[in-house]
């Protein structure tokens, strides 16, 4: 039981302290052909540091991260997909995201999703000059996220130790 509150308090407390958010793609949809992604995206403030998960069925999607022309003409043969059927992609740079399924016609029929990351809400420190795009420029805010989870962790072992 109290091994259990702990644990429970220091999960709860880790997103609400670093703030990022997970975004359930589709929501209860998941990642599907019917589903209209750009609706879905279009009230939604994503940020450096949250992630996307996609949900589909295993084998039946997958998720191909594309560049805007590819994304306006479903070219498909760019990059690898992801293919776990529960793929969670952490946005690690500000700027436009595309991403469409490569299977079959499914991203003629809609299966594409177009999303434009801001910057962390807690500014990271000062990116690399030659960082450029890609996951340099957020090394040090997922450092921070890190040695902030370890802090929590260690907190809820001493948590249980008191309650022993
Ligand atoms: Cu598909």
């Amino acid at each position: 039981m109290a091994l259990k509150l702990a644990l429970f308090i220091a999960m709860a407390t880790v997103p609400a302290i670093v703030g990022a958010k997970d975004f359930i793609v589709g929501d209860e949809e998941g990642w599907k052909v019917g589903v209209n992604y750009t609706e879905w995206a279009e009230d939604k403030e994503f940020r450096v540091g949250d992630r996307i998960v996609f949900n589909y069925v295993k084998g039946k999607h997958n998720v191909l991260k594309v560049t805007g022309p590819a994304f306006r003409s479903c070219n498909k043969t760019v990059s690898s997909p992801l293919t776990t059927g529960n793929d969670k992609i952490e946005l690690t740079s500000a700027g436009r995201k595309w991403y469409i399924c490569a299977i079959g016609d499914h991203c003629e029929k809609g299966m594409k999703l177009f999303i434009d990351v801001d910057e962390a809400e807690v500014p990271a420190p000062a990116p690399s000059p030659t960082g450029g795009k890609g996951n340099s420029g957020n090394s040090g805010n997922s450092i921070s996220s890190f040695t902030y989870s370890y802090l929590v962790g260690l907190a809820a072992i001493w948590a249980m130790v008191i309650m022993f």
